[in-house]
């Protein structure tokens, strides 16, 4: 059975992959950790640690007091803070990155840590944009993936680490809200919609950004670490996209649910520039051929299911 520590699990990702992790290897088999500590679930239905990342002694000591085989580092800012506080950013996606691979690397771990399409910049492809090409992001997110990217590549050649890694696009969920992400508008506009039967969009019309449901990320992270690690010819990060829209194509879908529906924009020129520096859709293609990625949701089926769970919260 694996033992897994997880940094960064009060997060948006990390809330929901510590649940999903617990039920499937059993609660005591993962040790949430993160800087704070709440009342939620992950605190209090297993391991739970207190833990800053940029403090690699007690990166260790807790790694090896629960005699961990697995870390799943997602510690780390997202792409519109890191752009609000760049040196900020830079300690911590990269100190707290290079602090876990070095404990991968005593303990001999298999490792996980997310990339982003941030990873990509405005002289990518836009446009099914392949698995290799040109990384030449301009915000500081951008520029930690990158090289969080070839640290991973670097601890697997070099030391043997088992480093594996996922390039991530906005991420939707109705359970924990994302915090200082560029791809934010997605997740907000349903709460808005179910709330107050309107959005205002800091997000442009025809901007479109890949994305994906989170029970469809989760999938993907499980498959990814239990896939065989001799058939993955990539270790810098995989492509894996969902679906590709605008903030239209949401209001259209939404609309089929809430017909008085209204999407106002305010578009925010630090957000937007990020939003256009980006891919319109990555190509999968390569997760899909070397361990077999796949998603259920598309924007319709997301829809539905993000209108619905949230109204039954709101009553
Ligand atoms: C962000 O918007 O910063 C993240 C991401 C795409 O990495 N959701």
């Amino acid at each position: 059975m694996k033992k897994v520590l997880i940094t960064g699990s009060l997060g948006q990702i990390g809330s929901e992959l510590t649940t999903k992790m617990r039920e499937i290897y059993g609660s005591e088999n993962i040790i949430a950790t993160d800087i704070r500590k709440t009342t939620s679930d992950v605190v209090t239905s297993g391991p739970f640690e207190i833990l800053d990342v940029t403090d690699q002694t007690a990166l260790f000591t807790i790694a090896k007091k629960h005699k961990v085989d697995t870390i799943i580092h997602l510690a780390a800012l997202l792409s519109a803070t890191a752009e609000q506080k760049p040196l900020l950013a830079w300690n911590l996606n990269m100190g707290g990155l290079v602090n876990a691979l070095e404990v991968a690397r005593e303990l001999q771990c298999q490792f996980f840590t997310p990339s982003s399409i941030g990873a990509f910049g405005p002289t990518t492809p836009k446009d099914w944009t392949p698995q290799d090409t040109i990384q030449r992001p301009t915000t500081m997110y951008g520029v930690n993936k990158v090289a969080g990217e070839l640290l991973c590549d670097y601890y697997h050649h070099k030391f043997g680490v088992d480093t594996r890694g996922l390039r991530f696009p906005g991420l939707i969920s109705y359970v924990t809200p994302p915090g200082g992400g560029t791809t934010d508008y997605a997740v907000e506009i349903y709460y808005e919609a179910v709330k107050h039967k309107r959005y205002t969009s800091y997000i442009d019309k025809g901007t479109y950004m890949d994305m994906m449901y989170m029970p469809d990320a989760l999938n993907a992270v499980i498959q990814l670490m239990e896939a065989d690690g001799s058939k993955l010819k990539h270790r810098n990060s995989f492509n894996v996209s969902a679906m590709s829209f605008d903030p239209e194509q949401m209001a259209t879908e939404i609309r089929k649910t809430i017909p008085e529906f209204v999407l106002n924009y305010q578009v925010d020129p630090v957000r937007q520039a990020i939003a256009e520096s980006w891919p319109n859709h990555i190509d999968s293609s390569c997760a899909i051929e070397e361990w077999g990625f796949k998603t259920e949701y598309n924007l319709e089926k997301m829809t539905r299911e993000m209108l619905g769970k949230l109204k039954v919260e709101s009553q």
